[in-house]
Order: structure tokens, then sequence, then C-alpha cells
């Protein structure tokens, strides 16, 4: 693994940051075995979003979209936290609020334990009923000819915000208020193309908040970040962590 070196600015923010934002994408999970959406691998590169991540698309056939999120429910219930959002999580013990922005359906984030998350596209393990909108959450879905239907005779839908469709309103106000209250922001694993979640390190930036990226590779955010960290969340968060428990020790000694 590669040894990270952080730049004397960033390690300046770092010793006297408190608040801090980790917005999060498809990437901080690919080391726990989950697809990003873009790329040469991506789910986008095999399958075409408007014929699944839309309303549209569920109502014309609501069995190939449902069974498709419950492949990909299947997949996230075999895969665990990898030693970026234990980073994160564990980043909660060194500053006064941290807290998680993120884009992933996945849970991987409060199953690693973060205490704050905002969840910008929902949460596959929650559903609910298109008619009445009673919830149908964290239930295992028997497989079955047709979709689930609720008791009041209709779709039962994935939690997930779809192409098209608002943002929960709750989650996002939280989050832009974060974005422009912290200290610093970090943009992970996130191609940051999707609006209006890609605004967020915007609003940090825009308020005068020092932005870190961390990614394997260049973004439309990169030239806008104040540093841009080339490499594997998994790799360089825990780093990240270590220099923390370094800068807070030689406080303690001082
Ligand atoms: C690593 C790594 C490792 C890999 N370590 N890094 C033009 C301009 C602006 C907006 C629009 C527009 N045209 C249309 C829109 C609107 C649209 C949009 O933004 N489209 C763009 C794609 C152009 N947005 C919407 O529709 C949103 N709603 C909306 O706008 O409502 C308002 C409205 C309503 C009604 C009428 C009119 C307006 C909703 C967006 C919902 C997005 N949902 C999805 C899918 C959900 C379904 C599902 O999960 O199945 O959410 S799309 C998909 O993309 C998913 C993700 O959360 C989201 C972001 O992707 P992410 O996380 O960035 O992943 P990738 O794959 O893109 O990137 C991975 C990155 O990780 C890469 O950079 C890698 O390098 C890196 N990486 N391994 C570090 N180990
Ligand atoms: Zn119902």
């Amino acid at each position: 693994m590669q040894n990270y070196s952080f730049s004397g600015k960033f390690i300046d923010k770092l010793k006297s940051a408190r608040k801090i934002v980790f917005f999060t994408g498809a990437g901080i999970s690919a080391e726990s075995g989950i697809p990003t959406f873009r790329g040469t691998n991506g789910i986008w590169n095999k399958m075409k979003p408007e014929e699944l991540a839309s309303f549209s698309a569920f109502i014309k056939n609501p069995k190939l979209v449902w069974d498709w999120y419950q492949y990909r429910r299947d997949i996230v219930h075999k895969t665990q936290p990898n030693p970026g959002h234990f980073a994160i999580a564990e980043l909660e013990n060194y500053f006064n609020q941290v807290t998680v922005v993120t884009q992933n359906v996945d849970n991987l984030h409060r199953r690693a334990g973060s205490k704050t998350v905002y969840e910008l596209h929902g949460n596959i393990e929650k559903n609910y009923c298109i008619d009445c909108r009673k919830r149908y959450d964290f239930i295992n879905f028997q497989d079955s000819p047709s979709s689930p239907k609720c008791e009041c005779g209709g779709l039962i839908r994935p939690d997930i915000v779809w192409f098209g469709e608002m943002l929960p309103d709750d989650q996002y106000s939280a989050s832009e208020k974060t974005a422009a209250d912290c200290d610093i922001l970090f943009s992970i694993g996130t191609s940051a193309v999707v609006f209006p979640a890609a605004y967020i390190p915007l609003i940090a930036k825009n308020n005068r908040k020092y932005v870190v990226e961390i990614n394997l590779e260049h973004t439309d955010l990169s030239y806008k970040a104040d540093e841009f960290i080339s490499g594997k969340s998994g790799d360089v968060l825990p780093q990240l962590l270590q220099l923390v428990k370094e800068l807070k020790n030689q406080n303690v000694q001082n």
C-alpha cells in the first residue's frame, strides 16, 4: 500500500478543525465489493439507467425493476463496511462534529458505526407503497412471480431516489446546512456529476471551507478542491485517521 503524504496546509487545517463533513459516493463502497455506476466496470455500462432507475420504468415493468433491486440488496447483504467506512466512523472520536452526507443507498456507513448520516438518494433496505405510503423497511421479501403489493393493493417500491425525482427535503436541507457550516469537507469516491447532490461540496467551497477530494481519478470537482488525494479511500482514510490520532496526541503532550 502507498504511504500518503499530506500537505502542511491541510495538516494545519486538521489541527484547528472542529466540524468535518464526509460527502461520499459509490467509490467508497467499491472496496466492499459493491459496483460503482460509471466507468468501465460501472453498472450503467451494462444497464440503461432510464430502463431501471426511473418511476416510469417501474410502472412499465415493476417486476423487472423490483428484481434488479432485490439482486443489489442481496449483494449489499453479503458485503461488509471496509476500512474507509470504519475510519470515518472512528474519526467521530476526534472532532466536535462529524457528519456523513452520502449518495449511497447501501447503509454501510451506519453499519460501520457512523452516527450522523444523511442519505440523499435513499436506502436500499427501505421500501414504501406508492399509493398509501405505508412503509416496509428492513423486510426480506420472498421471491414471487410479481413484485410485492401493499395491503391496500398498491405497488411497493424501493425507497431510492430515481432520476427526475426530488431528493428527501429534510436530508438535503440538513446536508446544505452542514456543508455551509463545516471546517473541512471531504468529497470521497464520487464522480460528482449527479445533481443536486453534487452541489454539496460546491456549497462548502462557496462558503470558503476547505475541500479535500479523495478519488482514483480527477472529476469536475477536482479543480475547485483545495487538495486532491489520488488513491483508494480504503487506503487513504485509515492513514488520515492515523495522522489525526498523532496530531491529537501531540496536542495533549504540548
Ligand atoms: C474510488 C474508488 C475507490 C472508485 N476509492 N474512489 C443536467 C444538469 C444537472 C442536472 C441534470 C441534468 N440532466 C438531468 C439532471 C438531473 C439528474 C442528474 O443529475 N443527471 C446527471 C447524471 C446529468 N438528477 C436527478 O434526476 C435528481 N433529481 C432531480 O434533479 O430532481 C429535481 C427535479 C425533479 C423533477 C423534475 C425536474 C427536476 C435525482 C438523481 C437521483 C440519482 N440516483 C442514482 C441512482 C439511484 C438508483 C440506484 O441506486 O439504483 O444515484 S444515479 C447514481 O449516481 C446513484 C448515485 O448515488 C449517483 C452518483 O454516483 P456516484 O456515487 O458519484 O458514483 P459514480 O459511479 O458516478 O462514481 C464513482 C467514483 O468513485 C468515480 O469517480 C471513481 O473514480 C471513484 N472510485 N473506486 C476512491 N476505491
Ligand atoms: Zn398501500
